[in-house]
Parts: structure tokens; C-alpha cells; sequence
């Protein structure tokens, strides 16, 4: 260990949702290490603190979307609906850092606003919002794939005189009940909206850029025997979890979609449909839904045809209806087409009529209508993954900024490193594992737990990520991603969804299982891509 440098903390860890959270419990709680993590936030929870917005929750069911750590508060916390709703995980997030002590070392209301290291001394100087800095060996970023907002300049944005809202920085009571409403956006998040505002709303306008394909979630009470059950079953379903493909819990599908009949096909779809659950309507039918045309065919022609059953009026159905591959992050919600049934939801197509401008009032169509609202919500979605690590100076070896090195796209190695940056580690990086993600950021909180553990225990001042293995992973990023069809969709997956972005590699497509046995394979072979440093003495060469 570097012992002759005096530090403030051992390791700063940036953000406080589920990733920072955890980061903070290993890292002190486990290593001993002295630790301070800062938040931008008011609270913690990150994602399920800032997305307040009527009807957020989880699409991924609840029992799964949490950690596996703590097995003493799985088995103490009860739930009652099979998704969790946003209330609910954040309160399930506070508990977790009461019970573990962890609030008196992570400072709220406070942004990272640099990060620069020092070579000759192996250390890094944070800086905040109040101006203070502080020194530490380690940093680690739990910036969120999804905490920079989108909020898209639209002409006369900002005249807007009622309240304009996005949905991932929804002020703490705020509703719509009774308010005549636009909402621009139809992805996870316009479409939970949707739902929840159709049934409050006096009036609701949607502004549909692109159709979507959403499938039912299934979202039901759930009795306290099913709970037991889970419970009893812990063990068994993280094991499932861990190695499987997207980490949802349940058993993805190994039946190519065109060996069976057309009947048999329908049938296992309707199945799905009346199930629930998008991700399961995608992996747990067919194994070949988001890799093979035909198979995503079959897919989205049965969808296709459920919005035509369900929605009444056929110009709305029309206008509802994808045409391109289903390979987007699924999506799924109660009663999405239903609520175009509804008197007082009407839906604008500004793919076919578009937004000329914001006004005072409300909103202009290209078809001279002024749409008045009272509430416009921009569901507009994020800058996914590197977008928070633009808002931070971050300067590694030679003053290197991270803008800077990821100029041709964001490059990690294993999602967690990046060359140059010694020290610096991140939880769900550029190009970690699509997958649910509690699952897949304990993998990341546990494996860099290890590595700091063995440079602390090997005496060393750093460690840093090879270009070469950057280079490495990130080719492996893009040759999985081209074998899906999600790389011939535009969606915030590949930052395709930020004007005057080009489109990038950002996930690991192989799934969680395969994931996590490279990084075993990697930690095995003595972290293998990755180059340790000495003392100081060696640190300053
Ligand atoms: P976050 O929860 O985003 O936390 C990051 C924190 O870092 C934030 O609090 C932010 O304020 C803070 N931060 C960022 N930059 C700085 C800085 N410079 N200084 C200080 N603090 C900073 N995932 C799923 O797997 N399943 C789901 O069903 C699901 N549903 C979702 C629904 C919504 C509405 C959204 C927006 C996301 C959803 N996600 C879902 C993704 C979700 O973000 C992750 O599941 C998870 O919450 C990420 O945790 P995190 O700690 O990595 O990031
Ligand atoms: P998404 O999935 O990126 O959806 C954003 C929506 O906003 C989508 O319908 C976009 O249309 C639309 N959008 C974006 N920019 C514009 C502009 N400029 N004009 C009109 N419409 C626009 O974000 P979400 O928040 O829904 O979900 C992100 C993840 O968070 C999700 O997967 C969950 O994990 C939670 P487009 O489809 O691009 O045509």
C-alpha cells in the first residue's frame, strides 16, 4: 500500500443511486477503507430519486430489481405488486444505506465538478460544486447510464408560461390531475406516463415521434405466499440471475422462432402477452427475436396486430404502429394502447405533423393547431452513459481529459477502466453488460472491490487498464452489438438519440453470464490488461 502519502480518503465515490450506494458499504464497511462519496442530489437513490414522475417504476419485476448482498433484507422486505413503483425503490435504497451506516460518509447536494490525477504521487484531486477539493488514491465514478437528461431545443422551449417538466427531474409533488397535459416522448418513460396521466389528466396530448412496440407488464398484486415463496428461493434465482443472458429472472428461450409451426409461434407469443414483461416477451419465447430478421418479424407483426385489436379508432392504430425491426430496450406497461381508447387522450404523429414551435400556450403543429396545455413533460429520455461523464472534468495521465480520449466514441476495458486513468474505476462504464442492472452493477461494486483489494494488499500505488485490452474490449463490444439487430435501430442504447451524436458501441451484448466469466477469467490470470504500479518512487518514473 502507498503509505507515505497523506490522502483525505482513501477512495471518493461520485453518485448515490444503487451503484454509488453499494460502492460506499464495500469499499468502507468491507475493506476498512475511509471513503466519501458526494451526490449532486438532495437524496440518495439516484435514478428513483429524480424520476418522480406520475406512474415510474421498474419494468423489470421487482424481485429481481434490487440487490442480492444483503440477504437478511431480502428476506425482511415485503412488496405487494410484482414491479416495484418509484416510491418504493427509493424507500427500499434509503433503508439499505440506514442499514448500513452509510449516510454519514456520503454528502448530498454537492456535484464533482473535476477529477485530476496526480502522477507523480499517484493521487486524484476532486473538486465540487462548493469549491472544496479532496484528495484520494481511488475514485470511483456511479455516475448512472441514465442521469443526464435530454432536454431537447425545441423553438420557443422556453416561453413555455405553464410548467415544462422533465420526467427525469420531476419536483416532489407534483401531479396532473385535472390539468390539460402534452407529453413529447413515447419510450419507457413517455409510455408509463401515458398510462398513469390518461386516468388523471383532463386532458392528455401525445406528441409521438416514433411508434413503439410495448407488450403487457402483467403488473399485479402479489400474495404474501408468493412472496414466501420467492424468499425460500433466493439462492436458486441469484444463481439463474448471475448466468443468464439479460439478468431479468426468468429462464431465456433456447427455440429458434421459425422451428416451430405458425400456430405454435402465436401461441407462445399470446402466452407471453398475457404473462407480461417485456424483456420476457423479447429473450424468454425465442432465443433469435433480437439477432434474426425473421424472427423479429414474427415478433413485431404479433404486436402489430394487438395494437389493431386494442386500439378503436383505426387512424390512431395506424399511427401507433412500428414498421421498423423490434430492437429497442423492450417495453412494456398496463394498458399503453388502451389509453388511446380514452376520451381525453389524443395522440399527434409529429413524425407526420410536426412541432413548429412552444408558445406561451402550449404547443404549435405543423397543421396550425395550438394544442393548450397547462403541463408540458418532456419524457425526451437521456444522454445515456458518457453523457455524465461530460459534465465532469475528469484528467488522467499527462493531463489527458476523458472527452479527450473518448473522442472517437467511449472505450473501457471490461467497462470498468480506461487507459491512462489509473485508479479510476467506473460502475457501468462505457460498454458494460446490457442487462438489468442492479445485477450487473453488484457484479461491477464486487469485481472492483477485488482489484483495489489487490493493489492495496500488493503494496502497490496503481493500477491502470492497457490501451491495448481497451482496445481489445471495445472491438468485442462492436462485433457482439453488430450481431443484434438493436445496431440497426436508433435508440439512446447507441447514443443514437442525441442530434449531431454519431452512433456508438455503448453495451456489452453478450449477456450477464458470459460477462461475468471473462472478468473471472481476467482476474485469474492476474488481472490480465492491466498494468500495476509500484511506490511512489515507481509512480514518478
Ligand atoms: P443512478 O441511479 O443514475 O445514480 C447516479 C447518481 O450519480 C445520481 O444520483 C446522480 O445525481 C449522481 N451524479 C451524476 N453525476 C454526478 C456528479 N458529477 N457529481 C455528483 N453526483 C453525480 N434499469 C433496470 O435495470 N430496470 C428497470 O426497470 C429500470 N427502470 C428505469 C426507469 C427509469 C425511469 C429510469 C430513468 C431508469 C431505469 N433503469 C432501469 C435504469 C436505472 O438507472 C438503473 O437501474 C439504476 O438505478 C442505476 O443506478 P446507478 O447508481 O448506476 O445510477
Ligand atoms: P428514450 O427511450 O430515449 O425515449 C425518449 C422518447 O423521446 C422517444 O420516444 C424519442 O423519440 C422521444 N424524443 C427524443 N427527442 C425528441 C425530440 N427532439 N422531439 C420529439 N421526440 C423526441 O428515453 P426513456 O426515458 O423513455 O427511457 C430511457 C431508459 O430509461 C429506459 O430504457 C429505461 O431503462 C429507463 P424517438 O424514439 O427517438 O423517435
Amino acid at each position: 500500500m502507498n503509505d507515505t502519502i497523506e490522502t483525505d480518503f482513501d477512495a471518493i465515490v461520485v453518485g448515490a443511486g444503487f451503484a454509488g450506494i453499494y460502492m460506499v458499504h464495500k469499499l468502507r464497511n468491507e475493506l476498512g477503507l475511509t471513503v466519501r462519496a458526494f451526490e449532486k442530489g438532495s437524496g440518495v437513490g439516484g435514478t428513483w430519486h429524480w424520476n418522480r414522475y406520475p406512474g415510474a417504476m421498474s419494468d423489470v419485476e421487482g424481485f429481481v430489481y434490487r440487490y442480492s448482498f444483503d440477504k437478511e433484507l431480502l428476506q425482511e422486505w415485503n412488496w405487494t405488486s410484482r414491479y416495484t413503483p418509484q416510491a418504493d425503490v427509493l424507500a427500499y435504497l434509503e433503508k439499505v444505506v440506514e442499514r448500513h451506516d452509510l449516510a454519514r460518509d456520503i454528502q448530498l447536494n454537492t456535484a464533482v465538478e473535476s477529477a485530476v490525477f496526480d502522477e507523480t504521487r499517484a493521487i486524484w484531486t476532486v473538486t465540487t460544486s462548493g469549491g472544496a477539493s479532496h484528495t484520494a488514491r481511488y475514485v470511483v465514478t456511479a455516475l448512472g447510464p441514465l442521469s443526464k437528461t435530454n432536454l431537447p431545443d425545441i423553438k420557443g422551449r422556453d416561453s413555455f408560461a405553464g410548467r415544462l417538466i422533465h420526467t427525469g427531474a420531476w419536483p416532489e409533488g407534483v401531479t396532473v390531475h385535472g390539468k390539460r397535459v402534452g407529453v413529447i416522448g413515447t419510450g419507457s418513460t413517455g409510455t408509463q406516463f401515458i398510462c398513469e396521466a390518461s386516468r388523471t389528466a383532463a386532458h392528455l396530448t401525445v406528441f409521438q415521434r416514433s411508434p413503439q412496440y410495448v407488450v403487457p407488464s402483467g403488473n399485479a398484486p402479489v400474495t404474501p405466499e408468493q412472496v414466501a415463496a420467492v424468499k425460500a428461493d433466493y439462492d436458486r434465482i441469484w444463481d439463474q440471475v448471475r448466468n443468464s443472458m439479460v439478468a431479468c429472472g426468468f429462464e431465456e428461450s433456447t427455440i429458434p422462432t421459425m422451428s416451430v409451426s405458425p400456430e405454435e409461434r402465436r401461441r407462445i407469443f399470446q402466452e407471453a402477452w398475457e404473462e407480461g414483461n417485456g424483456f420476457r416477451f423479447m429473450f424468454g419465447t425465442f432465443c433469435d427475436i433480437a439477432v434474426d430478421p425473421a424472427a423479429n418479424k414474427a415478433a413485431a407483426e404479433f404486436i402489430r396486430s394487438k395494437i389493431h385489436e386494442i386500439v378503436e379508432d383505426p387512424e390512431t392504430a395506424r399511427k401507433l404502429t412500428p414498421t421498423e425491426y423490434y430492437a429497442k430496450r423492450p417495453i412494456c406497461n398496463a394498458g399503453y394502447y388502451e389509453a388511446y381508447n380514452r376520451p381525453n387522450v389524443s395522440l399527434v404523429s409529429i413524425q407526420e405533423n410536426p412541432i413548429v414551435e412552444i408558445t406561451p400556450r402550449g404547443v404549435i403543429t405543423a397543421d396550425g393547431v395550438e394544442h393548450e396545455l397547462d403541463i408540458l413533460v418532456f419524457a425526451t429520455g437521456f444522454e445515456a452513459v458518457e453523457g455524465s461523464y461530460n459534465q465532469i472534468d475528469i484528467r488522467g495521465r499527462g493531463g489527458e481529459s476523458i472527452q479527450d480520449h473518448w473522442e472517437d466514441g467511449p472505450s473501457t476495458y471490461l467497462g470498468v477502466a480506461t487507459s491512462g486513468f489509473p485508479n479510476l474505476f467506473m460502475v457501468l462504464g462505457p460498454n458494460s453488460a446490457f442487462t438489468n442492472l442492479p445485477p450487473g452493477i453488484e457484479t461491477h461494486v464486487e469485481w472492483i472491490a477485488e482489484l483495489v483489494r489487490t493493489v492495496e494488499n500488493g503494496g502497490h500505488s496503481s493500477i491502470e487498464a492497457t490501451r491495448e485490452a481497451e482496445d481489445g474490449w471495445t472491438e468485442t463490444c462492436r462485433e457482439i452489438a453488430e450481431q443484434t439487430l438493436f445496431a440497426k435501430i436508433d435508440s439512446w442504447i447507441f447514443g443514437a438519440n442525441i442530434p449531431g451524436k454519431e452512433k456508438r458501441v455503448l453495451f456489452y451484448f453478450g449477456g450477464l453470464g458470459a460477462y461475468r466469466q471473462k472478468l473471472r477469467e481476467v482476474a485469474a490470470a492476474d488481472y490480465d490488461g492491466f498494468r500495476l504500479r509500484g511506490g511512489v518512487a515507481l509512480a514518478a518514473a
